[in-house]
């Protein structure tokens, strides 16, 4: 009796755990780890089209095609809910075949030659074939590479709901490095990030190495991203030791199978620090053989490494100025040691020196533009999407279109750190977009930036861009659920900056969350909406640099005690009686003179200078008349605007319960909360303070700040959130 008793309540623990793992497990499967590549089964209907038109995979066994092949078995399996055959060779109606003219016979016979050379290695063709009886879809490359984009191209099709009949599409990128940029540190710590701790477990490489890389990896590889900057610009010499190097080896032995190579920050000063050198100067001797030898130990391991990306003398970073040599010095030296195994060298144009009464929006273009014409071919020069540090909207850098004998890489930031960090909506594709179409004017009219960065404003040949990574070890990968897009957005504008923002939205969201109509409505206004809310409710009207010292999340306009004036709010909102903003014109610092006519021009003139950038380029009276009301009003109106825009975002969010995965919407809804929250202080302490100087009343319709300024002044908005809300982590659970 006893026993069976004891057996009975075993039974039971035995059935509760099993139910709790079924739990864990069916909770599990969305919280977000999936990204866009969930491949849950398609709606019966839609799966059987797809069905008659795929009924089995050709496409050949071997550890080079294996990325492709197990990411075609997987999705194929998992849309279409049925185990498709696969075979080698074998050519029938209905056949999917994948792969190169090299490894597959079939490809091999269709005399596409021509075709997939001027695609390239990472182009991709994807047709329908008829012949006789036998209908069959092709997914053609060059390269390995280049056939899994195009398999990436076609599960998408199946995801968002595409057809696949009569294809023929042709693809290649326009821009040839597509990096992201981690500023992960060694000690696992993620500068600017925010969802959680460095992917890059070094303690445990290169003996053990995390399953995960493989999905970072695949979900790079989706989106076309080929090209990972393992650490930190703000560098650590010990990346560069054997040590280390056989650690990001194994990290590149992952992702190798993806098309993505690997990259590091090198510090600067490393001869001296590693190589036990007095000096790193680049003119002395010593100091260019240790790179050499650097460079060559590096080649030995990792036969495909990218190369080194390199800020100096910027923000406390050594560099080739200590040494009285200038940044061509520097770069070109580095870019000596890489020549000979066709690495390349990127140079940070992110340099900025404090002097007496400088505008530092200027600074970049002084520092680096009489340089033009002097790196040598294997050096980019990156350059910020403007011209100040990623804030919510800036103007296009003025880098951009004046170096026609340099090839500039654009660098975009994905992690929030001017954006609300993990905790807000953004979307930043439309900002990207508006930075991409912005037209410099270089060449006259069509000079766009995106021009510059795709090389065809200048006819140059290596062209790349980078985007400084929002992932860690969240589960959900980036923190926010929503912040997914931005990745993904990012891949998808380094393939190809024409595509729409809408469009980008659109197939993210199918992927991702749902393809039910009216929800895909409601999601995609609310990406397509975030941005200018976001610069609504932090820095309307061209203000920047309005956040807290340090951490940059929460407003403090006030903020003027740091010893370096650039890196105080005051300095860039230069409020007073008579008015704010930070005049760049001719009466004030005239570095709008570094833009082309006509854009100066249009930008100079109080009269013809976009809403959006006004407190950018000039400093403007409190009573000053916009198209709809005085500069305070207007201003008043625009951070009340973004608030309403969380309030009513929230409310359209609710009514997607039961369209959305519990799980996700809970966390998400949670994430809104915060946003409205933060939405409200934003507005309340920055009005509050600019009240201080404008003397006037708040306009009807904007409501009355919840605190005093002296509590905004003294609560940081991120401890509190820390005390109040919950924390970061909070999400998922
Ligand atoms: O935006 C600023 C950040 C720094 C960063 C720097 C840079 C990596 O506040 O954290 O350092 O830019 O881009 O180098």
């Amino acid at each position: 009796m006893k026993n069976k008793k004891f057996y009975s309540l075993n039974g039971l623990i035995a059935f509760c755990v099993m139910l709790g793992g079924f739990f864990v497990l069916s909770t599990r499967a969305e919280d977000g780890y999936r990204l866009w590549l969930r491949y849950d089964r398609l709606s019966e209907s839609s799966a059987k089209v797809y069905r008659a038109q795929i009924k089995f995979l050709v496409i050949k066994k071997s550890s080079e095609t294996f990325a492709v092949r197990s990411e075609l078995e997987t999705a194929l399996n998992g849309l279409l809910s049925e185990q498709l055959p696969v075979s080698e060779t074998l050519v029938k109606n209905g056949a999917l075949i994948v792969g190169t003219p090299k490894n597959s016979p079939f490809i091999g016979s269709l005399k596409l030659d021509k075709e997939l050379a001027e695609l390239g290695s990472e182009g991709f063709i994807i047709r329908s074939f008829k012949f006789k009886n036998l209908s069959a879809i092709v997914i053609a490359s060059n390269g390995e590479t280049g056939a899994l984009y195009g398999a990436f191209h076609f599960l998408r099709r199946l995801q968002t709901g595409e057809s696949i009949k009569n294809l023929k599409i042709a693809e290649k990128p326009k821009i040839k490095l597509r990096v992201l940029n981690h500023w992960d540190n060694p000690d696992g710590s993620i500068e600017r990030g925010y969802a959680g701790k460095s992917l890059w477990n070094w303690a445990e490489l290169p003996e053990k190495v995390d399953s995960r890389l493989r999905d970072y990896a695949r979900a790079d590889a989706s989106v076309g991203i080929n090209g990972v900057v393992l650490n930190n610009v703000n560098a650590s010499a010990e990346m560069l030791t054997p040590e280390y190097l056989r650690k990001t080896a194994a990290i590149a032995d992952v992702f190798r199978a993806y098309g993505i190579k690997v990259y590091l920050s090198a510090r600067f000063s490393a001869p001296i620090e590693l190589g036990g050198l007095k000096t790193a100067d680049p003119f002395d001797e010593q100091v260019r053989v240790w790179w050499k030898r650097k460079a060559d130990e590096i080649y030995k391991i990792i036969p495909d490494f990218g190369g080194f990306l390199v800020k100096a003398n910027s923000e406390g970073q050594p560099g080739p100025r200590t040494y009285n040599r200038t940044h061509v010095d520097g770069a070109n030296m580095l870019a000596d040691a890489l020549a000979a195994h066709n690495g390349v060298v990127i140079w940070r144009a992110f340099v900025y020196d404090m002097k007496p009464g400088y505008d530092r929006a200027g600074a970049a273009f002084e520092n680096l533009q009489p340089f033009d014409g002097k790196f040598a071919a294997n050096v980019l020069l990156q350059v910020k999407n403007g011209p100040i540090d990623f804030q919510p909207r800036e103007p296009f850098h003025p880098l951009f279109g004046a170096m026609p004998k340099t090839q500039l890489m654009p660098e975009l930031q994905i992690t929030q750190e001017y954006l609300g960090f993990s905790n807000h909506l953004v979307f930043l594709a439309p900002m990207w977009r508006e930075v991409f179409e912005a037209d410099t004017h270089a060449r006259g009219k069509n000079s766009t930036v995106a021009r510059v960065a795709d090389g065809t404003l200048f006819g140059q040949n290596l062209t790349g861009i980078a985007g400084v990574a929002n992932t860690g070890t969240d589960r959900n990968w980036t923190g926010h659920d929503f912040s997914q897009a931005n990745w993904y957005a990012f891949g998808r504008l380094a393939w190809n900056h024409e595509i729409s923002s809408a469009q980008i939205a659109d197939e993210w969201i199918k992927m991702t969350f749902t393809r039910e109509p009216k929800a895909v409505v409601i999601i995609k206004k609310m990406l397509l909406e975030s941005h200018e809310a976001a610069v609504d409710y932090m820095v309307p009207l061209g203000l920047h640099h309005q956040m807290w010292g340090g951490h940059h999340y929460g407003p403090a306009p006030w903020w003027n005690t740091y010893e370096r004036d650039d890196w105080n709010p005051t300095y860039y909102n230069k409020a007073d009686a008579n008015g704010i903003g930070f005049d760049r014109t001719a009466t004030g610092s005239n570095t709008v003179g570094q833009y082309f006519s006509p854009v100066r021009d249009e930008y100079s003139n109080l009269k013809t200078v976009p809403e959006k950038y006004l407190l950018w380029f000039h400093h403007v009276p409190w009573d000053y008349r916009l198209k709809s009301g005085t500069l305070w009003d207007e201003m008043a109106l625009h951070y009340q605007r973004g608030v309403e825009w969380v309030r009513q975002t929230r409310k359209n969010w609710e009514n997607l319960k039961g369209v959305i995965d519990a799980e996700r919407h809970r966390a998400i809804a949670k994430k809104l909360a915060i946003q409205e929250r933060d939405a409200v202080w934003w507005k309340d302490a920055s009005l509050s303070y600019f009240q201080t100087f404008s003397r006037r009343p708040l306009p009807p319709g904007v409501e009355k700040p919840q605190r005093t300024l002296d509590e905004y002044k003294k609560i940081d908005l991120l401890d509190d959130f820390a005390r109040g809300i919950g924390s970061f982590d909070e999400n998922h659970q």
